[in-house]
């Protein structure tokens, strides 16, 4: 049930030495960069004074900024030539970030990942389509290399083409899918277009979900309709891409494996730790990377450490799902609200269909939220006042969680804009 053993069971102090000894590595390493070679300098870092791994907090943070300050080589820490390969994150927040990797690094990413997905019970028989993005985008090389890694028979579908996908799925018995969630929803309409049912006409095992912040509605919703077990899989392209968290059969958290990361979770405004079990920005550190080293990088995204050992034997410490990003906090009214809350409550409610849209708007000074949601198809051609009746929970329950009470319109399904990446779920029209 493990693919190293080793590494995944070992114990507390065994990590804690392990983490040390990268830890001096990766700031040997780190220290011959342009950019961090003048920030050690003028700090006084020395790696021979790192004594434990919670000293990573003598070192400064990085942000996305820093990258697009020293974009693109800044980071290097090794000649070019010793580069195989460049992703960029997706870029959803502004200019895109490259990163580069050695051949090292990609074979410790393709570890990680074929880690995970045998983790998730993936073995040599299954069939594996990737339905993500390949090129810059990291989830589809990173998982295709994963995959190759335990020997399942890897199909390079690459993301849209629904129909096609669907296919796939059935022509070669797919059992395995890795998938954006978002886009997951919307081939549910396609299926039924075509009147394929999954549960009956397909092989599918697992999915591997990830890339965006999803809730465990989703996923409850997601499995029921095609009747695989659904694991988040988290990651960024700044550490490697995906494989830094998965959920292991228990689905109680992501282990984050902290061989390959130092894990910090911080107060977002003060930069302080927070304890165990509180949310915070996570932040990590490379322990592994030798092309572009990266000290504790400020992610953004939300979530907290969940505390006690885990029932599968690992002992890499577990992460609550990601809430979101401290950047895709909308602040209404004075109300700080996560697109995930607004997601989950519709995510539960019958009738409610595959994709929705929420739109900000500023009139006299007050701000607007309007939701757009695709209702069944059943749902929106049948009865009028049933059609108001759905309004008028889904108004009542967002209203009862988010505390505003938001516009709620319900449209025909497939009408919103829809995305093969990751879904944009916000759109501000507010004027500062
Ligand atoms: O999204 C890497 C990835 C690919 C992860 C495929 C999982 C599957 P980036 O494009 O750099 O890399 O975006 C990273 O996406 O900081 C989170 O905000 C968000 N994200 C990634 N996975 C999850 C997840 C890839 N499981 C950013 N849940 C991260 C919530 C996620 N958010």
């Amino acid at each position: 049930m493990y693919w190293q053993k080793e590494i995944e069971t070992l114990d507390r102090a065994g990590l804690e030495a392990l983490q040390l000894e990268r830890l001096k590595t990766t700031l040997r390493q780190a220290g011959g960069s342009v950019y961090y070679g003048p920030v050690f300098r003028e700090l006084g870092i020395d790696p021979d004074e790192i004594k434990s791994p919670a000293d990573v907090r003598k070192l400064p943070m990085t942000t996305k900024d820093d990258l697009r300050e020293h974009w693109p080589y800044g980071f290097l820490a090794v000649p070019r030539e010793e580069l195989v390969r460049m992703h960029s994150s997706s870029g959803t927040t502004g200019r895109a970030t490259v990163i580069f990797h050695t051949a090292n690094d990609i074979a410790q990413w393709t570890q990680l990942v074929a880690r995970s997905l045998y983790m998730t019970g993936m073995r040599k028989s299954d069939v594996f389509q990737n339905m993500m993005t390949y090129g810059l985008f990291t989830g589809g090389l990173g998982f295709h290399y994963g995959a190759e890694k335990i020997g399942a028979l890897t199909i390079p579908a690459g993301a849209g083409n629904s129909k096609r996908q669907i296919q796939l799925m059935r022509d070669f018995e797919t059992t395995a899918v890795h998938v954006i969630p978002s886009y997951a929803l919307h081939l549910m309409t396609v299926f039924a277009e075509l009147a394929v049912d999954p549960r009956k006409d397909l092989n599918l095992r697992f999915a591997y979900l990830g890339a965006e912040p999803h809730s465990e509605k989703m996923r409850k919703r997601l499995e029921d309709f095609y009747g695989f077990q659904a694991f988040d899989s988290y990651g960024l392209s700044e550490m490697c891409g995906p494989g830094v968290a998965f959920e292991c059969p228990h689905q109680d958290g992501l282990h984050i494996w902290e061989d390959q990361f130092l894990v910090e979770i911080v107060d977002p405004a003060t930069l302080d730790p927070v304890p165990d079990g509180q949310e915070g920005e996570l932040v990590l550190t490379t322990l592994v990377r030798d092309g572009m080293p990266i000290l504790r990088y400020r992610t953004k995204d939300l979530t907290r450490i969940l505390e006690g050992p885990c029932g599968c034997g690992r002992t890499h410490r577990r992460i609550e799902r990601i809430k979101g990003r401290t950047d895709d906090m909308m602040i209404i009214k004075g109300v700080n609200i996560f697109p995930i809350q607004i997601e989950r409550k519709l995510m539960g409610i019958p009738g409610v269909g595959n994709n929705f849209v929420i739109i900000l708007e500023r009139a006299e000074f007050t701000d607007l939220m309007i939701i757009k949601i695709e209702v069944r198809r059943e749902t929106f051609m049948g009865d009028l006042k049933q059609l108001e009746a759905l309004r008028r929970r889904i108004v009542e329950e967002l209203k009862s969680d988010i505390l505003i009470t938001p516009k709620v319109d319900l449209v025909e399904p497939d009408s919103l804009p829809k995305s093969e990446g990751k879904a944009q779920r916000v759109i501000d029209n507010r004027k500062d």
